[in-house]
């Protein structure tokens, strides 16, 4: 009988175990941080009995250095494989999908899931997104998984059979557990390994060279663009395939932002190749209501609208947001754990906001970031931001529309769980504002 060890008990490793001891497989469990859940310590792993490694994603797999359980398994030439090469295993006539890109991955990945549902195709959407995979239901021939897969599955991940596997966008991200930009690109570019179709958007220079080494090896690739012509591209918020326009993005309040507007050509081109029809993905496209923590709006008073974008962990990230709002007085909420290059590359955003409020650990280099370029406040902590924004904005009562933007920038790890939690701690505090204001 196979023996699978899974290591990282977090919630892909806790599914992943309970699907293996389902299917009627012996699993050992091991976990650095959750020892009520291990059934085996770093001494005591039966090598000679375990046949599989099922790494989870936030293990380190080689960068800085492999975690000790992979490097003895990769001494001991134990596979090590993930949680999505186990679902592909077990549903082997199921169609897959995969999205990865550094920003939009988890929204195009919803978004060809309400696709596919509202074109009455049978899907289930997983990965990255929030869902383990092999929590999702098992699929025949006439279904699809539409899977976000991270730079960290894909790491770990052995070849993956793709139907279609787009990619969004690259820029500098988990730089810590990569080590360079081009093992960042080289983790995330396995998605195209075994994949049938190829959808790359050609919008940054790293995307461009990943497009263009793809047609160097002759794969079948569709280019997608919001700056320039090529197969599916987006000119004045129309969708154009092959030149021809096929819907104008402009007047759907969800789609709205140019990274909307690549994950909505992203979503076109990967829907297309898996012939759904163009009036289906037009019709979905306009009841799509968007995930929560990304540019979402939490609240409304009087001239003033609240939008909790905590999904915002990178300045790239942000930068979507400041440009989206730049016709209104942005009020930022900023800040948290930061990441290598900080706010420095929002430069060109600072004119667009009208006051920042700093919380968290990069509070004090943010500030220096922003000296002599934008004014802001040393918050410290959200309900703090959230109370100096409101009472900066009632005493300037100009009466012109207010965007209290939380984008952050950065990780959450310093004073929250999660972007989730971040996040709903902002909608909550907007929601009790919104009390004591009726
Ligand atoms: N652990 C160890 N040793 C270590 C590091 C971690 O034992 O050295 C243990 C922790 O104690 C914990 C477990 O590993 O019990 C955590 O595992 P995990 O970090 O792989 O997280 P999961 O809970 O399994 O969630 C993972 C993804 N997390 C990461 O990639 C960090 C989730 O993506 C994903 O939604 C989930 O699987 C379901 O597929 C989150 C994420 O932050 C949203 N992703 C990054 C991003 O989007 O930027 C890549």
């Amino acid at each position: 009988m196979k023996t699978y060890l899974v290591l990282g008990m977090g919630k892909s490793g806790q599914s992943a175990a309970e699907w293996l001891e389902k299917q009627g497989f012996k699993v050992l469990t091991f976990d650095d941080h959750s020892p009520a859940l291990n059934t085996v310590t770093l001494n005591d792993i039966p090598w000679n009995e375990i046949t599989t490694v099922i790494q989870s994603p936030g293990i380190p797999y080689s960068f800085p250095a492999a975690h000790p359980v992979t490097a003895l398994a990769r001494a001991k030439n134990i596979p090590i494989v993930t949680d999505f090469n186990l679902l592909q295993q077990a549903n082997p006539k199921a169609h897959f999908v995969g999205i990865t890109g550094t920003n939009g991955k988890s929204t195009t990945t919803a978004l060809i899931g309400h696709i596919l549902n509202h074109s009455r195709h049978v899907c289930a959407v997983g990965g990255n997104i929030g869902v383990p995979v092999l929590s999702l239901p098992s699929l025949q021939e006439n279904g699809t998984y539409v899977l976000e897969l991270s730079s960290f599955q894909l790491e770990a991940s052995a070849s993956l059979t793709l139907d279609v596997a787009a990619w969004l966008n690259i820029t500098p991200d988990h730089l810590d557990r990569h080590g360079t930009m081009e093992a960042y690109v080289a983790a995330k570019e396995k998605i195209f390994l075994s994949a049938r179709h190829a959808v790359v958007n050609i919008d940054d220079t790293y995307s461009l060279e990943v497009y263009r080494r793809l047609k160097d090896k002759g794969a079948a690739v569709l280019g997608v663009s919001c700056a320039q012509q090529t197969d599916i591209y987006i000119e004045s918020g129309i969708l154009y395939d092959t030149q021809n326009p096929v819907v104008d993005l402009s007047d759907i309040e969800r789609l709205q932002g140019l990274h909307n507007y690549q994950n909505a050509a992203t979503a076109y081109a990967v829907c297309k190749l898996l012939n759904v029809p163009v009036h289906d993905i037009k019709e979905a496209f306009k009841t799509f209501a968007g995930l929560a923590h990304r540019q979402e709006i939490v609240g409304r008073i009087k001239n003033m609208v609240f939008v909790n974008d905590s999904k915002a962990t990178n300045a790239d990230a942000t930068a979507y947001a400041l440009s989206r709002y730049a016709h209104q007085a942005i009020y930022w909420i900023a800040g948290g754990k930061a990441k290598s290059q900080g706010i420095q590359p929002l430069k060109d955003f600072f004119p667009n906001i009208r006051h920042a409020f700093l919380i968290g650990e990069a509070q004090s280099d943010f500030a220096k970031t922003l000296d002599g370029h934008v004014p802001y406040t040393l918050s410290g902590n959200l309900d703090k931001a959230l109370t100096d924004a409101v009472d900066m904005i009632r005493k300037e009562s100009s009466g012109q529309s207010a965007v209290i933007l939380l984008s952050p920038a950065c990780a959450s790890y310093d004073q929250f769980q999660s972007f989730e939690h971040r996040g709903d701690v902002f909608r909550n505090l907007v929601t009790h504002l919104i009390e004591s204001y009726s």
